[in-house]
């Protein structure tokens, strides 16, 4: 029995506040689902943070639907469970797919029958810095949205303990949340568990390609599937910023036409506008500006000494956002956000509405 693992797909993610990376993590998903009935998998597991927020727009419900549908027209369910970003409180987005038969939202107490094989989840919990007890199955398959010690950072920050699952009486144990694939697959005796990492790049330090895993349930054997993503060129590093990033974007203007260009600049006078300029003029989607202060690099203390006062944050970022050459429209973005008489719930709706209106 074959079964694709998928997570962190980030569905309606407007990354750099831009329609094509909204677009992107939906492409991605869509390959997800192409594979799934080309290959005939048995069941398309999703481990979580299907939708980047809470709040899928009627255009993101509207193109789950469509995926979904397509899966249950091929005999293909839809097992799932909630991640940190999409759990709501209450009912989840995929009690309603369950209810209008598109998805089987996964609990740890009642198993999900899959051919003989039971498959149980556990929707993520909240408990910062905690430990989170895995469930007691009896066999077949788990998913979890969880950090596990083994990946966190510090590891005492791990929420789940790699050695506690491979005790929870799961085979197979499939986890969302952690966003790499490699080297995330841990074996014990005749118990697997594995990331499979996320479907588009949620942030620039996702580097490696972007992809999904099938396990052969039997022979617990997995094939890695990479997607075909929005590319990402990277110029320079923290190490090595670069002090002339024009020669370079004109070196390799080739691999620039639709790429998001990650720079890390050192001692550079020009602004992250007049490098968007730059890099867009020749064909990039975007550009990442990322900029290494050398004083900062070598005495982290001195940076943290020159940090305002917490009461004084607010001041202190309005008089050297005063100082940069931000566009209008970014302030505007700026002023919503920082404003305490806009809600916090708002803020999306007011931005993503201000954005719209610059119509850029
Ligand atoms: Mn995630």
């Amino acid at each position: 029995m074959r079964i694709l693992h998928t997570a962190d797909t980030h569905l309606g993610f407007r990354q750099y506040g831009l329609q094509d990376r909204r677009d992107d993590f939906f492409k991605a998903f869509e390959q997800v689902v192409n594979v799934a009935i080309e290959t005939k998998v048995d069941a398309l597991v999703h481990a979580g943070d299907l939708f980047d927020n809470r709040f899928p727009t009627t255009e993101d419900l509207v193109e789950i639907f469509g995926q979904l549908s397509r899966l249950k027209a091929c005999g293909i369910p839809f097992l799932g469970v909630t991640g940190n970003h999409d759990g709501k409180r209450g009912k989840q987005w995929l009690d309603l797919f369950a209810q209008l038969g598109l998805a089987k939202h996964l609990n740890p107490t009642t198993l999900f029958d899959l051919k003989g094989v039971p498959v149980w989840g556990m929707d993520y919990v909240s408990r910062h810095r905690q430990q989170v007890k895995p469930p007691q199955v009896d066999g077949g398959i788990l998913v979890m949205h969880q950090m596990l010690d083994v990946v966190a950072v510090p590891r005492e920050q791990g929420e789940l303990l790699l050695e506690e699952l491979f005790q929870c009486g799961a085979r197979l144990i499939l986890l969302g949340d952690y966003h790499e694939h490699k080297d995330c697959v841990w074996r014990q005796s005749d118990v697997a568990v594995s990331y499979c990492g996320s479907t588009e790049r949620f942030s620039s330090s996702e580097r490696d390609r972007r992809g999904f895993t099938i396990f052969d349930f039997e022979t617990l054997r997995l094939e890695r599937h990479e997607l075909d993503t929005r590319p990402f060129l990277y110029l320079g590093s923290a190490k090595e910023p670069l002090e002339d990033p024009i020669s370079e974007l004109e070196a390799l203007a080739h691999l620039v036409p639709g790429a998001v260009v990650v720079i890390e600049v050192g001692d550079c006078p020009l602004t992250p506008r007049q490098l968007q300029e730059e890099a867009v003029s020749r064909g990039a989607l975007y550009v990442r500006v990322k900029r290494t202060q050398r004083d900062q690099q070598s005495s982290p203390s001195t940076a943290m000494a020159q940090l305002p006062h917490i009461e004084q944050v607010d001041e202190a970022i309005t008089s050297a956002l005063k100082g940069a050459s931000f566009s209008p429209l970014a302030h505007k973005v700026d002023e919503v956000l920082r404003d305490p008489s806009v809600l916090v719930s708002h803020v999306d709706k007011r931005t993503t509405q201000l954005l719209d209106e610059a119509d850029l």
